[in-house]
């Protein structure tokens, strides 16, 4: 009920109330798959080696490694987490680095690189390909001395292909979903090569499918001389996110990282800031919108949220598009009605309502009795004890009654009238302990599997 939310000293406060253990899974077949996620991303070699003269369980140590990367709890057992965090639609290269390529040449000696398109996806057409590839290269020449140049035959740097299961280049892909695509790190002969698996649909810009620019983007990171980043927010981060194609700028931490191998661009040295990842625990972070979702609570800022499990101390970041594709960034407000099992988003005169990842009904903001005179709110909270809905406008705050469908008389009023410790304005409200001391709903949200 504060302006400023410290999400580090909540996530601490939640380790006390921490009770049941994320649960295990016993499936066979998911422990088998875990082994060869782990075998082939994380090089994990057998299960149990000698080490010092004890065993050390190499599995455990491969979870271990894997969950600190994906800023999992990290538990070093094969939970349920972790396993659906294995199955999300990702890059084929290994998060290991060492094990990625050969290290001593993660560069290219040359600024001047050539590429060359060896086939095309039957899923889009030509142009779209040559153009979804040639604005992935230019990804990484806005911001570096980098130049690409296409060559219809021979040999380029960067032999771009679309394949499908084994290959001939000792990484096999694996049909739809999982594996999106690999890339060979800078060097001669397969160095820089990019291979896109084609049993996966790939589209231009449409959501129902894998974006390539997305993807070629993410491999084109690689084929340069990047590794896999944790930040969520970066495109080298090793999960595929939806995110706006025609909005697309290169975020901050794999600028930093492509700059610190070949430096700046000298033609424009202006390049605008690059949009970073908000840090849980910057002491100047204003949250945009706190909601609870099904007994989860979900903290939003700017393009991401952080979404907390009640039987999970961490936290974790995702944009908010890898959710809810049709989502604005920059959200006003949210709220939960748990009697309806629906959360409300607002940003500007708009309302967007969410069933779970569906968006079902789009209204105005006044369809909840707000006057014109109200452009957007900065906050929204629903009260579970009395059913109103009490919005938040600068230093004022009007109460909606949800059952009578009308807004009760006599407000605005002065927000400090019935939160006197509120000096300034909300920027985000939600109901703390009632959401608490409540039963959870039965279903939760949990990612999705495209
Ligand atoms: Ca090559
Ligand atoms: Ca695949
Ligand atoms: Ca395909
Ligand atoms: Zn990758
Ligand atoms: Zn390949």
């Amino acid at each position: 009920m504060k302006t400023y939310y410290q999400l580090c000293i909540l996530v601490a406060m939640v380790f006390r109330v921490r009770s049941d253990p994320i649960p295990l899974t016993n499936d066979l077949n998911d422990e088998e798959f875990a082994k060869n996620y782990l075998k082939k991303l994380y090089n994990m070699q057998e299960e149990n080696k000698p080490s010092f003269g004890r065993k050390v369980n190499e599995m455990s140590l491969k979870l271990s490694q894997m969950q600190q990367f994906f800023r999992l709890n990290v538990t070093g057992t094969l939970d349920t987490e972790t396993l659906e965090m294995m199955k999300k639609p990702r890059c084929g290269v290994p998060d290991v680095a060492a094990f990625s390529a050969d290290s001593s040449s993660n560069k290219w000696p040359t600024n001047k690189l050539t590429y060359r398109i060896e086939n095309y996806t039957p899923d889009m057409s030509v142009a779209e390909v040559d153009d979804s590839i040639e604005r992935a290269l230019q990804v990484w020449a806005r911001v570096t001395p980098l130049r690409f140049t296409r060559i219809y035959s021979g040999v380029a740097d960067i032999m771009i292909s679309f394949t499908v299961g084994d290959h001939g280049d000792g990484s096999p892909f694996d049909g739809p979903n999982g594996l999106l695509a690999h890339a060979f790190g800078p060097a001669v002969g397969l160095g820089g090569d990019t291979h896109f698996d084609d049993d996966e649909t790939f589209t231009f810009k449409s959501a129902d499918g894998y974006i390539l620019f997305l993807v070629a983007a993410h491999e084109f990171g690689h084929a340069l001389g990047l590794d896999h980043s944790s930040d969520p927010g970066a495109l080298m981060n090793a999960r595929y996110t939806y995110r706006d194609v025609d909005n697309f700028l290169l975020p901050g931490d794999d600028v930093g990282k492509i700059q610190a191998l070949y430096g700046p661009n000298p033609e424009m040295p202006d390049v605008p800031t690059p949009p970073s990842t908000p840090n849980a625990c910057d002491r100047n972070l204003v949250l945009d919108a706190v909601t609870t979702l099904r007994g989860e609570m979900y903290f939003f800022k700017d393009k991401f949220f952080w979404r907390r499990h009640p039987q999970n101390p961490q936290t974790e970041q995702f944009l908010i598009k890898s959710f809810w594709p049709e989502l604005p960034d920059n959200i006003d407000a949210a709220f939960e009605d748990p009697s309806d099992d629906l959360v409300y988003i607002f940003k500007g005169q708009k309302v967007l309502v969410l069933s779970g990842y569906d968006v079902v009904n789009r209204k105005s903001l006044s369809s909840f009795g707000l006057t014109a005179k109200e452009k957007k709110i900065n906050a929204a909270l629903y009260d579970e004890h009395t059913g109103k809905i009490l919005f938040f406008v600068d230093k004022s705050y009007y109460s909606y009654n949800s059952n009578k469908k009308k807004m009760d008389e006599g407000y605005p009023k002065p927000v400090d009238e019935r939160f006197p410790q509120v000096s300034g304005k909300v920027s985000a409200a939600f109901q703390y302990k009632a959401s608490e001391s409540k039963p959870t709903q039965g279903r939760s949200l949990r990612r999705r599997h495209p």
